[in-house]
């Protein structure tokens, strides 16, 4: 049983002038580190940027060849949200599956969800998931897909 390690990328023009004022990411740290499997083993705040959010996930991904890519923030309606332009991309497969069971879950809890355009894919061996960027969206969509995880990128190794 590998561990299972994670990058966790929050996107925020906000949160990129000012550190403390992220609250979505340390919530998506603990949430991960909660599960036994798993070890958050970077993590990065960058501004709503596409070329920005690309050089790291791509950093992420083909240097650190990390298991998982969790992205939160910048998935709204927002004339600055770009994050799933800029992670599409980079994506050599979509795994559009996990995006509607994420969706699924969270519509269950609340319409607003429907103003996420939330995407998820596979760069490499690294599985790539935006989730919306607030403590209680990135604790939804984690719990969402939890369980599942593990086999899913045993599967893209
Ligand atoms: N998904 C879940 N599960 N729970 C939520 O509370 N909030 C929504 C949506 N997805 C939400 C959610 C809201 S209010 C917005 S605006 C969008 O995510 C986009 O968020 P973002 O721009 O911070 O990425
Ligand atoms: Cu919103």
């Amino acid at each position: 049983m590998t561990t299972i390690r994670v990058g966790v990328l929050t996107v925020s023009d906000t949160a990129s002038f000012d550190p403390v004022s992220d609250t979505s990411g340390p919530s998506l740290c603990r949430l991960v580190e909660a599960e036994p499997r798993y070890k958050v083993e970077i993590t990065a705040i960058v501004p709503d940027d596409i070329k920005v959010i690309q050089k790291t996930v791509t950093h992420w991904c083909d240097d650190l060849d990390l298991h998982l890519v969790l992205t939160t923030g910048g998935t709204g309606f927002g004339v600055r949200d770009c994050t799933p332009e800029a992670v599409l991309p980079l994506l050599e497969r979509q795994t559009p599956g996990i995006s509607h069971l994420i969706f699924a879950k969270s519509i269950q809890i609340t319409p607003f969800a429907a103003l996420s355009r939330a995407i998820s894919g596979i760069r490499g061996q690294t599985l790539v998931l935006t989730f919306p960027g607030s403590p209680k969206a990135v604790k939804e969509n984690f719990e969402a897909v939890a369980k599942m995880l593990p086999h899913a990128i045993d599967l893209a190794r």
